[in-house]
């Protein structure tokens, strides 16, 4: 049972990643943002640094672009990527950081912000069809520090007539996916705090407007698997943002604290049919403030494959067998021995049998590229937060 059959790993061969182009930026947190040597000053040099991890795991074809801070040429960039052997993704709006969005945005009181914030979406459509991308990603950072502060229905009932302005606007082979976040920057309430927000509003838009689930988002303890299921049930998971986190959103490396919560959560995408579908989108959102970010991304697309292929190996017939017959113990064997299985060297020799470095993490470190990069990116402004 702790082999790898032909068909899981022709199942994982299938397997995509989409990378973040703000995870090759500096990042931080609000105290301090890292600059680092070699760090891309513009969305080329990022899609440039995102195809490296493609070209050495064969995992993250697509890049994810965020929009103002990617905003460049989309012809010229789409074309860069695809010189690079990877495409651009989705395109996520950025309506966190103007001073107009104080108190919201496609939420606002003021008729006049919530329009500008409409038209920041519309935008990133247009940035859609020029770069090719299928899905649009909402995150909202709006709600309220104290209790009275907001009106919450009204705002739920603006942020559906925004949403459906910008739904509106959509392609018929375009999406929409609103990610939910319990907390952060809002203290007191957030308009999309949850999975059954984000269910509820996008429901009422129609079916290609699906829910993002970023695994960083939920209070401590939820069961997000339980979540995966439920939503994979109704049709409506759209996207992940994988990461990991000890405290609140720490935006770290996927599978990186909690690996069994990781396995968890991808065996329900096994179990729920979105494993290779290509309605459910697999993407990261991570920040590398003190590790490489390089190898950041290569560790996290490999820590998702790798729990992938343990989460193939679940023996679901005996798992079944043990749930119908009320046999506890053994069915949480059963998933725990597929848990426990190391599948890395299994990985590592298929890896090599189709081109592909047997270590990924080494093979970048001997390519030279991190000293290529520091060599030659001297100037400018390194891209972060804000650019
Ligand atoms: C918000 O915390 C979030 O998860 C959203 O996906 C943002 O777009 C992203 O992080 C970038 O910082
Ligand atoms: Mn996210």
């Amino acid at each position: 049972m702790s082999t790898l059959t032909p068909d899981n790993l022709a199942a994982l061969e299938a397997q995509a990643i989409e990378l973040p182009s703000w995870a090759f930026g500096n990042s931080g947190t609000r105290f301090k943002v890292f600059g680092t040597p070699g760090t891309p000053r513009d969305p080329f040099e990022k899609v440039a640094d995102a195809s490296q991890v493609h070209k050495l795991t064969g995992l993250a074809p697509t890049v994810a672009l965020h929009i103002p801070w990617d905003k460049s040429d989309f012809d010229d960039l789409r074309k860069h990527a695809e010189d690079h052997g990877v495409q651009l993704g989705t395109i996520n709006s950025n309506t966190f950081q103007d001073d107009d969005y104080k108190f919201g945005a496609l939420t606002h009181e003021d008729a006049k912000i919530r329009r500008k914030a409409i038209d920041h979406h519309l935008e990133c459509i247009d940035v859609m069809d020029a770069t090719g991308s299928r899905d649009l990603k909402i995150w909202l950072a709006e709600g309220s520090n104290y209790p009275g502060q907001a009106d919450m229905r009204g705002r739920q009932d603006r942020l559906h007539e925004s949403l459906e302005t910008i739904y509106a606007r959509l392609s018929d082979d375009q999406r929409l996916v609103l990610e939910y976040k319990f907390f952060e920057p809002s203290f007191y309430h957030t308009d999309v705090p949850d999975w059954g927000t984000s269910y509820a509003q996008v429901s009422a838009l129609g079916d290609r407007a699906l829910v993002c689930l970023d695994t960083g988002h939920h209070a401590p303890g939820t069961n997000i698997e339980f979540i995966v299921m439920q939503l994979l049930r109704l049709g409506k998971l759209g996207s992940f943002d994988f990461n990991s986190r000890f405290y609140a959103d720490d935006d770290l490396i996927v599978g990186a604290a909690d690996p069994f919560q990781l396995f968890r959560i991808v065996f329900e995408v096994v179990r729920g049919g979105g494993l290779n579908n290509p309605d459910v989108q697999f993407m990261l959102d991570q920040c590398h403030n003190v590790e490489n970010k390089i190898l950041g991304q290569i560790r996290s697309v490999l820590n998702v494959q790798e729990m992938t292929a343990r989460a193939l190996l679940v023996d679901t017939e005996a798992l079944r067998a043990a749930q119908v017959s009320g046999d506890v113990l053994a069915a949480n064997q059963v998933f725990m021995d597929a848990f426990y299985t190391d599948v890395r060297p299994q990985l590592a020799e298929w890896r090599a049998g189709r081109g592909l470095p047997a270590d990924p993490m080494q093979a970048f470190l001997d390519s030279g590229y991190q000293e290529k990069i520091e060599a030659e990116r001297v100037g400018g402004t390194q891209a972060g937060w804000g650019a």
